[in-house]
Order: C-alpha cells, then sequence, then structure tokens
C-alpha cells in the first residue's frame, strides 16, 4: 500500500533530478570555502533573498541558532513569539548554547506579535535589565497554521527595529511558500530582516539543509559560529547539489501543494466530527480538530489512519497538522478524506 505522510513536509524525498545531480556535483573541502556547488548554491540563496552573502547549513535549527549567536552576546535578550519555532522546538538551543535570553510574546493568529506589545518588550537601558538586541520573525508561521506575514507587516516591524537600534532576523524554513501565496518575491518578505534563514529540505525536497543569508560581514561571523557547532561539513556539495535543483524548479511549483491543501480541507469539512480551524489552510498545511461527539482521541484516530496508509501529524489531544508537499498528488488527497471519512464514522 502506497503511504500517504502528511505529518510534514519534512517528509519529502528528494527527486529524480536531485538524485542526479548529486551524482554528478563537482565538490570540494568546503571548511576551505573551495566547494563550488556548495559556493553556487550560497551564491543562489543571497541572491533569492535579496543579501550579500549566504551559508549552507546542516538544519534550519542551526541556521536559527548560528543566526541568533551572530546577532546576540551572552545574556542579550531576543523578542520572539511564544509559538515561535525557535521558542517551542530548537531545544532551547538560544539559551542552552548561546546565553541569550528570550522574551516570548503572545503570537496573534495570523503569525504577527503586536507592534505594541514589541515597542513596550523593549528594555529600557538599566543595570537590571539585559540589552534587548535582536527580534525574530517566522514567515511562513508554522504554530499559526503556516499563516504567511506580510510585507507591510515585516516593514513594520523592521522600521521599528531600526528606530529602536535592534536587529530583525527571519525564520523563514518556508519562505517561498509565503512568496508563492503573496504573489511577492523572497526578496521582498526578506528586505526588512538583516539575516533569513531558509529551508531546502521541507517543501522543496532536498534531503538535507538550509540556507542563512544576510551582510558580508554577519555571514562571515556566521561561519566562525558554524564551525563552533560542528556544522563546518567538507564535501557538502553533494548536499548543495540537490539544493540547487530545489531553488532553481520546485519553488513555482509550491502553489500546487496549497491548492490541494484546499482541496483536503473542503474535503475535511464535509465529514462530522472534523472542526477546521478558521481560514485553515493558508498555505501548504491544515490545522483541524474532533468535535466533542468523536469520542476517539487523535492518537488513536492517527493509529486507525495509518492502518489505510494515511499518516497525520498530531499535535494536540484533539488536533491535527495535516501538511501537504510534493509527493502528495491529488489521488492521495481523495484517499485522505475518504480515510478520515471511514475512521470518523466508526469512532
Ligand atoms: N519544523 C518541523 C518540526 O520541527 C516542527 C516541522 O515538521 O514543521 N523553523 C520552522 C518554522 C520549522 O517549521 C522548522 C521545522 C525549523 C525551523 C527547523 O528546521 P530543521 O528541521 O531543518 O532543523
Amino acid at each position: 500500500m502506497q503511504i500517504v505522510d502528511l505529518r510534514s513536509d519534512t517528509v519529502t524525498l528528494p527527486t529524480e533530478a536531485m538524485r542526479r545531480a548529486m551524482t554528478e556535483a563537482v565538490v570540494g573541502d568546503d571548511v576551505y570555502g573551495e566547494d563550488p556547488t556548495v559556493n553556487h548554491l550560497q551564491e543562489l540563496g543571497a541572491e533569492l533573498t535579496g543579501k550579500e552573502a549566504a551559508l549552507f547549513l546542516p538544519s534550519g535549527t542551526m541556521g536559527n541558532l548560528v543566526a541568533v549567536l551572530a546577532h546576540c552576546g551572552r545574556g542579550d535578550e531576543v523578542i520572539l513569539g511564544n509559538k515561535a519555532h525557535t521558542f517551542l522546538y530548537e531545544a532551547g538551543g538560544i539559551s542552552a548554547l548561546g546565553g541569550v535570553h528570550s522574551c516570548q510574546l503572545p503570537n496573534q493568529q495570523d503569525g504577527t506579535m503586536l507592534l505594541d506589545d514589541i515597542r513596550a518588550a523593549i528594555r529600557p537601558d538599566e543595570a537590571h535589565h539585559p540589552v534587548t538586541r535582536l527580534i525574530t520573525l517566522e514567515n511562513t508561521h508554522n504554530r499559526c497554521g503556516g499563516v504567511a506575514l506580510t510585507p507591510e507587516y515585516t516593514r513594520a516591524v523592521g522600521d521599528l527595529a531600526q528606530e529602536r537600534g535592534l536587529l530583525l532576523h527571519m525564520d523563514g524554513a518556508r519562505i517561498f511558500n509565503a512568496a508563492v501565496s503573496l504573489g511577492v518575491t523572497a526578496q521582498v518578505l526578506a528586505a526588512p530582516a538583516d539575516s533569513i534563514t531558509f529551508c531546502l529540505s521541507k517543501g522543496l525536497c532536498a534531503p538535507v539543509g538550509s540556507v542563512l543569508c544576510g551582510s558580508k560581514a554577519f555571514i562571515h561571523q556566521a561561519h566562525r559560529i558554524r564551525k563552533q557547532l560542528g556544522g563546518g561539513m567538507r564535501q557538502a556539495g553533494i548536499l548543495a547539489a540537490a539544493g540547487i535543483v530545489a531553488l532553481e524548479t520546485m519553488i513555482d511549483r509550491l502553489a500546487e501543494d496549497h491548492a490541494r491543501a484546499k482541496r483536503l480541507a473542503q474535503g475535511l469539512a464535509e465529514i462530522p466530527g472534523m472542526v477546521l480551524d478558521p481560514g485553515t489552510p493558508f498555505t501548504n498545511m491544515i490545522f483541524t480538530g474532533l468535535s466533542e461527539s468523536v469520542r476517539l482521541d487523535t492518537r488513536e484516530v492517527a493509529q486507525r489512519m495509518d492502518e489505510h496508509g494515511i499518516r497525520v501529524g498530531v499535535v494536540g489531544k484533539r488536533r491535527f497538522r495535516l501538511v501537504l508537499h510534493y509527493w502528495i498528488d491529488d489521488a492521495g488527497v481523495e484517499r485522505a478524506v475518504q480515510a478520515f471519512a471511514d475512521v470518523l464514522s466508526l469512532a
């Protein structure tokens, strides 16, 4: 039975074209800066985000960590959302490894933090307080339903940061989903930020890797921190080759995932017991819950869905996350709807 894996877009396998590019990649020692394929990927990443320079990293988590460590010193404070991936899912790395203090502000449903909340959170210059150094945003915002932050909002946060002498980092793990859904370029979305991380290994299907982009001076510093963290990779061009294929061929097609997410949501909305989050989906993710009439909890439902060959993401006792990606076609969407209908009719 073919599995329809809706748990995440991180489960995507590399395409045939990626596998071919990986076998044929010209490589060198990237710690010496001598891997032409890594260098090419970094140039592409910088160009796509409109930054001066870029750095290839093993993961999005390391990209965010390196960015925060490059922007902040020990004891400095970063302002981020209470639903930010960096706050929830990166094992507290910024504090554990960087001694960076975090100030978590409520994320609104649309993935933003209120400008007034940010203003109020900036510390006065006083010996009792840590020094506020950095603001981070997430686009698209994972735990806020995969919603895209608009260029206007990002610009407003960028202006505020600049006014108050702060830096702005963007966790743009899915920045191309945001760009495609808003009909703007990633450059526009990244422009107000001093740095941005984007991932190659989610909707873009590359097997490994993220790219951190920013000014030349910032990337110089980030390069040293990546080495400190053990993230300097040698013949990494094998991986970067897949990343190049991802950037050259997989961005525009993300619109197909967004369209399938809409179709899946429409199908699910018809099923008694399913309660979709308002507005879902915004991009390639659906957040949905079980009504009180359903006796089973999400784990039990997920187990039964597994028996139908459908894997779903459990994000709470009553909530699922379903993520569309390259390896889920129209037939997969139909099968997922049918399986939910069958499982919930017996639940
Ligand atoms: N997100 C994963 C899980 O960790 C939750 C997923 O399945 O969505 N920023 C954002 C916004 C992310 O969603 C993720 C991964 C990362 C950073 C980290 O990327 P990796 O997994 O490459 O370290």
